[in-house]
């Protein structure tokens, strides 16, 4: 079954996406989600550049090899734009073969491990009391897993604290500043949580995003004071190009550790893996090489008892989330699914056979991925130049948004 063509459509209904879609011979054709926030252009070009003229003729059937042509066959290997790339293409052939066999990819990869995938949703608001009452919305909503973030006096637009309904960092234009002070998030984040515990009690699963921001012992003192409100995880608590940096916060602190969404390859978490550093893997889909790249991540990761927390922000298009979804159903060591929901005009570009209710998701039984492209839909969004913010420390040094 050939390739016999493809191409990249770069829409924006509420918001960016890049996706890949591929034909073959006897025209069953297969997506792929290729959206790197505030650097989509590169990977749409890579694609249409790169990528396309090397497919052209060749087995649609043959994932592994495709892959392993597209990664060694470049040369420079790994980093986000290459990966996102052949995630592209990755999961278009999975949803292709899926297609062809009449089959839901979960069932390709092994069949349903439980009924449905538990995802959490993401609360915040300006103080403590505001981020309670969101929190409480999210239960309400049937929600068993919240992510709750919290405004910092002091600081204007910190992480993840939604202005709107629903968080969305990246903005047209170019990017907004925003400045960051550790000292003062340290004072909010423990009492925070320490109300979210006694309001809800101890059956709520209750996540935090660090987004990068902290030193490894400002984690590790994080991390302690979270302690007795038993957080589900602790994510992203230092950046993580040094994976060593992690020993030092796993020595002082029993918070569970994510760590993962801007990683790209194993080779970026196989020292966090291996020693055991983190309780949580967060790669995904489209950033880490596809379902094909994903599953030898989990794979690696279920030998050192950690599990997958796949990123599923809405910079993550539909055809990611399914695809997250079919591999978060299969794989034996799946933890959580990061979900919020996409807004109505991303929903109508992608019509979609995943669902949501009583706090878990499930893909679908369509065959291959479960979503389509419309693009006559799709071509009324044209693509708006946006970027992710930057934040500074408050005397004006550059620091990790
Ligand atoms: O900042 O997806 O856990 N979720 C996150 C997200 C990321 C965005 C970046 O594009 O950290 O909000
Ligand atoms: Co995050």
């Amino acid at each position: 079954m050939r390739i016999v063509g493809g191409k990249v459509v770069t829409c924006c209904p509420g918001r960016n996406f890049v996706t890949l879609r591929l034909e073959t011979e006897d025209g069953i054709h297969g997506l792929g989600d290729a959206t790197l926030n505030g650097r989509e252009l590169a990977v749409a070009s890579y694609l249409t550049d790169h990528v396309l003229p090397l497919l052209e003729g060749r087995d649609a059937r043959r994932i592994e090899d495709i892959w392993q042509l597209l990664y060694k066959g470049a040369y420079w290997r790994r980093g986000p734009v290459t990966m996102t790339a052949i995630a592209a293409v990755d999961t278009a052939l999975w949803d292709i073969k899926g297609k062809t066999l009449g089959a839901p990819v979960y069932q390709l990869l092994g069949g349903a491990s439980r009924d449905a995938v538990l995802v959490y949703g993401h609360a915040s608001g300006d103080t403590i009391d505001q981020t309670v009452e969101a929190v409480g919305r999210y239960v309400a909503a049937g929600y068993k897993a919240v992510r709750a973030q919290c405004g910092v006096p002091g600081l204007t637009k910190p992480y993840g604290v939604a202005t709107g309904e629903h968080y969305e960092p990246a903005a047209p234009g170019l990017p907004a500043e925003s400045r960051w002070s550790s000292e003062r998030y340290l004072e909010v984040v423990p009492p925070l949580f320490a109300e979210l515990r006694s309001a809800f009690g101890p059956g709520l699963h209750l996540l935090h995003d660090v987004h990068h921001r902290l030193t490894p012992i400002e984690a590790a003192r994080l991390g302690r004071a979270l302690e007795p409100h038993h957080l589900f995880w602790m994510e992203d608590p230092t950046p993580a190009e040094n994976q060593a940096s992690f020993r030092l916060i796993r020595q002082h602190t029993t918070t569970p550790l994510a760590v993962g969404e801007v990683f790209n390859s194993i080779f970026d978490c196989q020292l966090l893996i291996q020693e055991q550093l983190i309780d949580y893997i967060r790669t995904t889909v489209v950033h880490a090489g596809g379902i094909s790249h994903l599953r030898k991540i989990a794979s690696l990761a279920e030998l050192h008892q950690v599990r997958t927390g796949s990123h599923g922000a809405t910079d993550l298009g539909p055809v990611c989330l399914a695809a997250a979804l079919h591999f978060d159903l299969s794989v034996h060591n799946f933890g959580i699914q990061e979900y919020m929901p996409h807004a109505p005009e991303t929903d109508r570009v992608f019509p979609h056979a995943y669902s949501f209710s009583d706090g878990v998701m499930h893909p679908g039984d369509a065959p291959g991925l479960g979503v389509d492209l419309d693009e006559v839909e799709a071509a009324k969004y044209p693509y708006q130049r946006a970027y992710l913010p930057l934040a500074r420390l408050m005397d004006g040094t550059m620091h990790s948004w």
